[in-house]
């Protein structure tokens, strides 16, 4: 079976960083297999989690979700492999980490604050269109 070699855009979020599990978040990606092809730390602005996230706009965790994602650097990565888009966001697990299954980052390392918005610890592009329109933000 042939795939495609994909990229995708992880970001390590602010409670990512702030809670030290850069590396282990880094660890995980790597020991699966798949090629950090590009990273950085960056201080995001409120233009680019407005353009990064405007499929949310309107929403009532938006304006809790910029704020949270302004809160803290962020690590930044291009990520690259066969079927990564769909593999990364196995690996992350499912958005709200009380429930996302044990085994995955968000199932291991999240949990519920009781905040306006979810802190999940990484995200992950979810389609190759949004692949490609997220690392020409970031990257
Ligand atoms: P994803 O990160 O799993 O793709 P999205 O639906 O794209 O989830 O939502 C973007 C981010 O917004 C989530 O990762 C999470 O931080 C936050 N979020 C999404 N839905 C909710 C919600 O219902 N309540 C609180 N926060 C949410
Ligand atoms: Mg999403």
């Amino acid at each position: 079976m042939s795939t495609p070699v994909e990229e995708t855009l992880v970001l390590v979020k602010p409670d990512g960083v702030a809670r030290q599990l850069t590396g282990e978040i880094l660890r995980r990606i790597e020991a699966k297999g798949y090629v950090i092809v590009d990273l950085k730390m960056v201080q995001a602005d409120r233009g680019l989690l407005e353009q990064h996230y405007e499929e949310h706009q309107g929403k009532p965790f938006f304006e809790p979700l910029v704020e949270f994602m302004l809160s803290g650097p962020i690590v930044a990565i291009r990520l690259q492999g066969n079927r990564v888009i769909e593999g990364f966001r196995s690996l992350a697990g499912t958005t709200d980490p009380t429930t996302a299954a044990p085994g995955t980052i968000r199932g291991d390392l999240g949990r519920d604050w009781g905040l306006k918005v979810a802190q999940n610890l990484v995200h992950g592009s979810d389609s190759p269109e949004s692949s490609s329109r997220e690392l020409a933000l970031w990257f």
